[in-house]
């Protein structure tokens, strides 16, 4: 076979397997995939250098398939280039990630060719996409990874970190507008490591994109500062790697290539339609694209000989090569750079250094407190300090977050300090977060930070980050109604119950300074799961940990933190944040009038609940229910703890405006309604 038929017999390979896949799991989208195969083609086999042996090298270039519906292509090419499969300890399995009996059960349970690319599930997936958008704007936290590993462990004999993120989308990427706020952000820090290819196809699900989408592009990308290039036919593989080879000659700009392409190309009936995006072809269209393929009509899931060769040859001796040449300039740097090399690896692990959590603060007993956002930001800035590799953001709400990293060195992050620690993000929340787990899947300690009313704006990445399984942290504060006079607009009150339901997500909302620190503490030693951390904007008590219990209570989620005497309570008061020293105050009114009273802290319900039984049972007994639990936020969800019987002070309409006292007063938030209600729960009023 010449090289020309081969390339054409491995670009089909991609194309028939989609259209195979898709038809045997009766849903999926195989118009994509055959009108994207070539580029596909081209990145991976011809310029990307990632060795299918070790797809998790850290200096590989990475691929991000925005247009995640596409997932096909993912899958075969995955399974072309006998990608490895690696566990979450890293560990080579000895077995392909995707294998042909995974494309034939396509979308089936346990497959390994999921609906849509799944980070930790699939071996050789960057990203989890099909929320479409998230892909492209977590690239540009790849993007700003890559500068700053490189700009940190890069010596001049020693190029450590210099991949390149290659991502793929489509209209409904460029339409979405995290897209935007990302795209912009890359444009203005000059990302050059940074190459989005766009699929300009026309169709989207309800047709032609002349229907809502007639903006100019190209344009746009021009205004955001991007090198705009654009090649006209998506099966041209000569000057899509020309346009690649442009994209690694340009410096100080992100590169935008416009793709033209015919969705469904080769299917007569339904190329260009928006029926080729969603529908299996049926067979015997099927039949007719194989045939103008060149493709034996009736062959299904077909590898042709030479194609796992070709990709071998191609990909495979490339990204060999470069990683072995990689593992052996390591060798020696660690040699010269041994403290560098330590940090890259225990990065790599997500190992925390030894003397992380030295000089963390203990905050002494002060009944005016501190608030948690300021108590945050000391803990910050010791953290930062002691993890080199521990950076943040904030959209442009640093000053009030106190997520400013301060200490000398610490820096702003901008296109002529790549090294920065501080992140800038403008108001872009949703983008920063997407941007953040595209930090993290870098391997970089990742914070995002923003008012807590504004995490809607990042839900749907704060979502992702628990799909994935990543450590992101997201730093919330003005956590209720602390911004009184802001009003109901800037109130949070179901945002707490609806990020509790995130599966996977740790919420926590520390009660005083001292488990704010702890709750670093437990959040910063999270490998695998993402945390949200919800802290006040106003000063807490800082309670007396020589009279009640000490914060570390804080690892296990929920704690006794004042008891009866003998420890046999009558009646429990659960609370959370700036709910506590309420509840306190409450507690010592109850006691003092002989009431066995306990006060449980509650900063995280998701850490709670993954305590034994037993552990449970002797913070909340379930005999003792007469519960009352007092939270500025949204009731929905509370009945878990307080049972039927039992009372809730929380939120059942939005705030006001007006100051914070006044607000306490309006909505119950005082330590008298505590009190009636416990003594209306025991009949003692
Ligand atoms: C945020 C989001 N909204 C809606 C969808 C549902 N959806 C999946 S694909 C698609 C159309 C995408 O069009 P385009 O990006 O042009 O992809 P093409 O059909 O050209 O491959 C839509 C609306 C989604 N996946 N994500
Ligand atoms: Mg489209």
């Amino acid at each position: 076979m010449t090289d020309e038929k081969m390339i054409q017999t491995a670009i089909n390979t991609i194309r028939t397997l989609s259209m195979d896949a898709v038809q045997q799991a009766k849903s999926g989208h195989p118009g994509t995939p055959m009108a994207l195969a070539p580029l596909v083609y081209t990145i991976w086999n011809r310029v990307m250098r990632f060795d299918p042996q070790d797809p998790i090298w850290p200096n590989r270039d990475r691929f991000v398939l925005s247009n995640g519906h596409a997932s096909m292509l993912l899958w075969s090419v995955l399974h072309l280039t006998r990608t490895q499969a690696v566990n979450a300890e890293y560990e080579s399995l000895g077995h392909p990630s995707v294998s042909l009996e995974d494309i034939r059960h396509f979308r089936q349970l346990n497959s390994k060719a999921p609906g849509h690319p799944e980070y930790h599930w699939v071996s050789g997936v960057e990203t989890t996409t099909g929320p479409l958008g998230q892909g492209i704007a977590t690239s540009v936290g790849m993007g700003i990874a890559e500068k700053w590993l490189a700009n940190r462990y890069n010596r001049p004999d020693f190029e450590i970190f210099n991949y390149n993120v290659y991502a793929v989308c489509g209209d409904g990427c460029l339409m979405e507008g995290v897209g935007s706020e990302a795209a912009s952000l890359a444009g203005h820090l000059g990302l050059d490591n940074l190459c989005w290819i766009y699929d300009n196809n026309h169709i989207t699900i309800e047709g032609q994109t002349r229907i809502t989408f007639t903006e100019d592009v190209e344009a746009r990308f021009l205004a955001y500062g991007w090198n705009v290039l654009r090649v006209g036919d998506a099966n041209d593989i000569e000057r899509i790697e020309h346009a690649l080879d442009i994209f690694h000659k340009t410096k100080d700009r992100p590169t935008f290539i416009v793709l033209d392409s015919h969705i469904g190309y080769g299917s007569p009936n339904r190329q260009d339609t928006a029926a080729a995006h969603g529908e299996p072809l049926g067979d015997d269209e099927i039949r007719l694209a194989k045939k103008f393929y060149g493709w034996p009509e009736d062959a299904k899931f077909l590898v042709p000989d030479g194609v796992y060769d070709h990709f071998t040859a191609g990909v495979g001796a490339r990204g060999a090569k470069a990683r072995q040449q990689w593992t052996e300039r390591f060798a020696a740097y660690r040699a010269k750079y041994s403290d560098c090399a330590t940090e890259i690896e225990q990065m790599q692990r997500r190992e925390l250094p030894t003397g992380w959590d030295r000089d963390l603060p203990v905050f002494p007993a002060d009944p005016k407190g501190i608030a948690g956002r300021d108590a945050s930001g000391k803990v910050l800035n010791v953290l930062a300090q002691n993890i080199p590799w521990f950076l943040g953001v904030s959209a442009d709400l640093g000053p009030s977050n106190k997520t400013t990293l301060t200490f000398k060195g610490a820096g702003d992050l901008e296109a002529d300090n790549p090294t920065g620690k501080n992140l800038h993000f403008g108001i872009r929340e949703h983008a920063m977060a997407a941007t953040v787990n595209g930090l993290s899947l870098s391997k970089l300690r990742a914070f995002g930070a923003t008012f807590f009313i504004f995490s809607d704006y990042a839900r749907p990445a704060i979502r992702l980050s628990a799909l994935m399984e990543l450590p992101t942290i997201f730093i919330f504060t003005h956590d209720a109604m602390g911004d009184g006079e802001d009003g109901p607009t800037h109130q949070p009150v179901e945002h707490l119950a609806s990020l509790r339901a995130i599966p996977g997500l740790v919420t926590l909302r520390p009660g005083d300074a001292n488990e704010v620190v702890e709750a670093y503490r437990y959040i910063m030693q999270l490998r695998h799961q993402p945390a949200v951390l919800v802290l006040s904007r106003q000063p807490l008590p800082t309670l007396d940990r020589s009279k009640y219990a000490p914060a570390s209570g804080v690892a296990r989620g929920a704690y006794v933190l004042a008891d009866a005497s003998r420890g046999n309570p009558e009646v429990i008061l659960i609370a959370s944040g700036s709910e506590v020293s309420l509840a306190i105050e409450a507690h010592e009114k109850l006691v003092g009038e002989g009431i066995r009273s306990r006060v449980v802290s509650m900063p995280s319900w998701d850490i709670f609940e993954h305590q034994t039984q037993e552990y449970q049972d002797r913070v909340l007994p379930p005999e003792v229910t007469a519960r009352v639990a007092v939270e500025q936020a949204s009731t929905f969800g509370w009945e878990r703890y307080i049972g039927r019987s039992g009372r809730m002070i929380g939120m059942k309409t939005f705030g006001a405006s007006a100051p914070l006292k006044e607000l306490q007063r309006k909505f119950g938030f005082e330590p008298n309604r505590v009190v009636t209600a416990a003594k209306e729960l025991l009949g003692r009023n």
